[in-house]
């Protein structure tokens, strides 16, 4: 692999465990890649088991004197944190943008807002996690203590890379957890400059430990780890399977978040500039790398013609471009690896007889990008509904168009994939608008919008799309354990 310039230091970047920054004990580094160049800019740690073990045993240390400090002093340091990112939220986005391919324009306005809200949000919600009573007149009363788990491990992909990493380590410290995280082995950046933020607002050392390194190597040692209570993950379904598999026999709680393959319903008579400007975001936001992308789009035959026509148009100024630039709406695909798996798709597409409406093509861009992972916004019609295409998960830049003539067969085709974690409905009509979101199989429904999102809600899948549900309550209970004490009167 060629590197961004052999006179230019590596950056290179390495654990923290236990408050200060540690090689790995092995002394293996991976390769960090630019997905707009294409070029190696830095190396991470090929951490090993030896690695968890020490995070492992920070965390022990550290679990006593945390989980003693009230709730709200504990909230009080994840505030700071949430501060600190805010006020570095420049140097976050552009690493998170160098390190995902994603424009930096995105990070600056999703990524890292979002990451500092996930601390706040928890760092003061654990403040009103209040404890249930059952009172039974004049025979007991029940009280239930949440006690937490212990030492957790936070697993996260790299299409969110800070966002979905503090998702999951916010609640968890919060309820007085101590946390050993792995983030993506393919975009770590973030997640390193998130322990030097953690230093400085002095959050005590072996709380929150960042291992670095592949699934196989440092993610599969934290799931194995007998100390470790509970995995939350997001990621791919097939890694959520064999996480499950490794994790279920040791008793560990379990949150899975895995991928989606989300409809979109179009009814005739919505708004029809909203929902085409919507699905625009909803189909190509992240280059299509976010799980909640709506990527099978289907409209009512009425207007059919009319959204196509509007969609390709705003398609068609959706501009390519090097992430850096405030001009581009696209920026690369996170890997090569993961630029051939969607071109498959698009092959895949072609060959069940899709026409191609747009797109379709790996951009070449000139300068500095000349060795992206660009690839153009791409439209599909024509396809059946039970293709491969309609549903596999693709994880990109790829939507399928599709007319349908009832709302029951918009029903059948929405829920006919394996996944089921969100979906979006775009219509006037109050009583369809619940009645459909009551009967599809996925765990979000967002009528006549898409991604807005309330910290305090419930948000997972169904079906292969994950076990569980974090955000507000949801996630403070996944970390704690409930014991119920009964006092006879
Ligand atoms: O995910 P992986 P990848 C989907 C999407 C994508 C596919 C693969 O379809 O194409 O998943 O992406 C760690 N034990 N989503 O390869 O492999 C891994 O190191 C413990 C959907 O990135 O599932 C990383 O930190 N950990 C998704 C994390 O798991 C293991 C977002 C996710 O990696 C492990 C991203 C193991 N044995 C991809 N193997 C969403 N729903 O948001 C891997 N990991």
């Amino acid at each position: 692999m060629q590197t961004a310039s052999p006179t230019l230091p590596m950056l290179q970047i390495q654990n923290f465990i236990n408050g200060e920054f540690v090689p790995p004990a092995a002394g293996r580094y991976l390769d960090n890649v630019e997905p707009a160049t294409g070029l190696v800019y830095g190396q991470i740690p090929d951490s090993d088991a030896a690695d968890v073990a020490r995070a492992v045993e920070a965390a022990q240390a550290a679990l006593p004197g945390w989980r003693a400090l009230p709730a709200e002093k504990r909230g009080l340091l994840l505030v700071r944190i949430a501060d600190l990112i805010e006020q570095n939220l420049e140097q976050l986005a552009q690493a998170e943008s160098r390190d995902n391919g994603k424009p930096v324009a995105l990070a600056r306005v999703v990524d890292i807002p979002r990451a500092a809200s996930n601390f706040a949000f928890f760092g003061t919600g654990v403040s009103h996690f209040a404890s249930e009573t059952h009172f039974q007149e004049g025979v007991a009363l029940n009280y239930t203590v949440r006690h937490p788990l212990g030492i957790v491990g936070c697993i996260s992909p790299w299409n969110l890379p800070l966002y979905l990493f503090t998702w999951k380590i916010a609640p968890a410290l919060a309820a007085g957890n101590c946390v050993v995280a792995k983030p993506s082995e393919v975009t770590p950046a973030t997640a390193y400059l998130l322990g030097e933020l953690c230093q400085q607002a002095g959050l005590p050392p072996g709380v929150l430990n960042i291992v670095h390194g592949t699934g196989p190597g440092a993610g599969q040692a934290l799931v194995e780890h007998p100390l470790v209570k509970a995995i939350s993950f997001t990621g791919g379904t097939k890694t959520g399977e064999h996480i499950a598999r490794t994790a279920a026999p040791m008793f560990k709680k379990l949150s899975l978040e895995l991928g989606g393959k989300n409809p979109n319903l179009i009814f005739a008579d919505c708004d029809l500039a909203a929902a085409v400007s919507t699905s625009i975001q909803s189909s190509f936001s992240n280059q299509g790398q976010i799980c909640l992308c709506g990527s099978r789009i289907f409209i009512e035959r009425p207007i059919y013609e009319q959204f196509k026509a509007a969609f390709l148009a705003r398609v068609a100024g959706l501009t390519v471009g090097d992430p850096q630039e405030a001009g581009s709406k696209q920026g690369a695909l996170v890997s090569e690896a993961h630029l051939l798996k969607v071109q498959s798709y698009i092959e895949l597409a072609r060959q069940e007889g899709g026409t191609l409406l747009a797109g379709g093509q790996r951009v070449q861009l000139a300068g500095r990008c000349v060795g992206g992972f660009f690839l153009q916004p791409t439209v599909f019609e024509g396809l059946a509904p039970d293709c491969r295409t309609n549903r596999e998960e693709i994880f990109g830049p790829v939507v399928t168009l599709t007319p349908f003539d009832t709302e029951a067969e918009a029903l059948d085709w929405a829920n006919g994939t394996d996944y089921g974690l969100s979906a979006t409905i775009w219509t006037r009509d109050l009583d369809r608008a619940h009645r459909v979101a009551h009967q599809l199989h996925a765990g979000v429904v967002w009528i006549n919008t898409w991604l807005l999102r309330d910290l305090r809600t419930p948000f997972g899948g169904m079906k292969n799309s994950g076990v569980g549900r974090e955000g507000g309550l949801e996630a403070l209970r996944f970390f704690t354990e409930a014991q119920n004490v009964c006092v006879k009167l």
